[in-house]
């Protein structure tokens, strides 16, 4: 199949998702075409099957801002033409859905199928604005498929929009080949001591995100024990997250990492991953750090139970139970066997259940099926 991608290319779940995709369905012999604003940063050296068509967006001074999304449709329809693309598979609703329902406007004679996948916030933060709200839900009617990331935002989205449509639940994925246990972690001993628990977040610190729940948590495990946390990403949080670690006078055991592109030797140098959300549609950290033998402690948002199995690969509190979840996090730090029951579990989870080569499967037979007709 020729199968056009769309997706914000800077890092964030959605785009590490879409990128993870269009590489797997390229090693799978299809040819795939990512149409986006820059080039997405899990792309890494080149890839054959895959092509890069970025966007350029015109200015003039009559404009006040650049008109990206009618520039992106245009984009998109250029390409489709031009490649003869069988699939247009959007990550995010907004804009994306929506550029994509303008380019099928103006391709016309062509059948190309538009595939939406919602991520989260496309569907649970912005759909909360009257003036992104229609737009989005016009996206969203208008794809030929829609799949979301868990059947948590599905339910959340049919409640939303009031829509009936099918909505697919295809859940995110991890590769196991990157993301696996590393009991030598040589970057381990970069960050901690030997008698040190290295703790992990890593986040687009949002407010979502809570990330001074993070450090709270993280400050009561430090009085039990010695430990560090790791910080990995940047966003709007970032300066309240430096200011409460100084407050809290954690500055030496609290590392910023900011943005990395390679975050699987990181997770694998961590005991425990932290994910206090107050809104996650997944959790594709999560599930990454999973992979790699570390357990979870977080919260019940969203789809968040979908991925971290309570008492199995982890432990969940209600958002904003900070005292919960570090207790959880001492319990699972300071009893050895209970510890490796739970990072055993998390690995064989991640295996079983959220495997790569099982979610492409599900990509490519959706394909398939909208391209027979035989899918909504
Ligand atoms: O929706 C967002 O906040 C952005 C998006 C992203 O690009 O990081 O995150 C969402 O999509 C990820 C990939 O499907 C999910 O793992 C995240 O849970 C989800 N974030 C939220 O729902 C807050």
């Amino acid at each position: 199949m020729r199968i056009g991608i769309s997706c914000y290319p800077t890092i964030g779940g959605s785009g590490a998702v879409a990128t993870e995709l269009g590489k797997a369905l390229a090693r799978r012999g299809h040819q795939v075409h990512f149409i986006v604003t820059d080039v997405p940063f899990r792309l890494g050296e080149f890839h054959q099957n895959i092509y890069i068509h970025e966007l350029d967006t015109v200015s003039y001074p009559v404009l006040r801002t650049p008109p990206y999304d009618l520039s992106l449709a245009a984009h998109m329809a250029d390409i489709v033409k031009r490649y003869d693309l069988d699939i247009l598979h959007v990550h995010y609703a907004f804009p994306f859905a929506v550029c994509a329902f303008l380019a099928k406007a103006i391709v016309k004679n062509h059948s190309f199928k538009v595939v939406t996948t919602l991520h989260g916030t496309d569907v649970t933060v912005l759909s909360q604005d009257k003036s992104l709200y229609e737009v989005i839900k016009l996206g969203i009617e208008q794809s030929d498929v829609v799949t979301a990331v868990s059947q948590s935002l599905v339910t959340q989205t049919q409640a939303l929009f009031g829509i009936e449509r099918h909505i697919h639940c295809v859940y995110n994925f991890v590769d196991t080949d990157v993301f696996h246990p590393d009991p030598n972690s040589e970057l381990r001993r970069c960050f901690a001591d030997r008698d040190e628990k290295v703790l992990l977040h890593i986040s687009n610190f949002r407010r979502v995100k809570r990330i001074s729940d993070v450090i709270h948590v993280f400050a009561q495990v430090r009085q039990s024990m010695p430990a560090k946390l790791l910080l990995v990403g940047e966003g709007p949080e970032l300066n309240h997250a430096r200011d409460l670690v100084q407050s809290l006078q954690l500055d030496a055991s609290v590392l910023f990492l900011g943005k990395q592109d390679q975050v699987a030797p990181i997770c694998a140098a961590a005991d425990l991953f932290l994910l206090p959300s107050e809104k996650e549609s997944f959790g594709l950290v999560a599930l990454e750090a999973m992979a790699c033998g570390v357990p979870v402690v977080g919260t019940t948002a969203g789809g968040i139970p979908e991925v971290v199995v309570h008492g199995e690969t982890g432990f969940l509190a209600s958002v904003g139970d900070v005292d919960t979840m570090a207790g959880y996090a001492k319990t699972l730090l300071t009893d050895d066997a209970l510890y490796a029951r739970f990072s055993d579990a998390s690995v064989q989870r991640a295996q079983q259940v959220f495997h790569i080569d099982h979610r492409v499967q599900e990509y490519e037979d959706i394909y398939k099926a909208v391209l027979k007709g035989s899918c909504c």
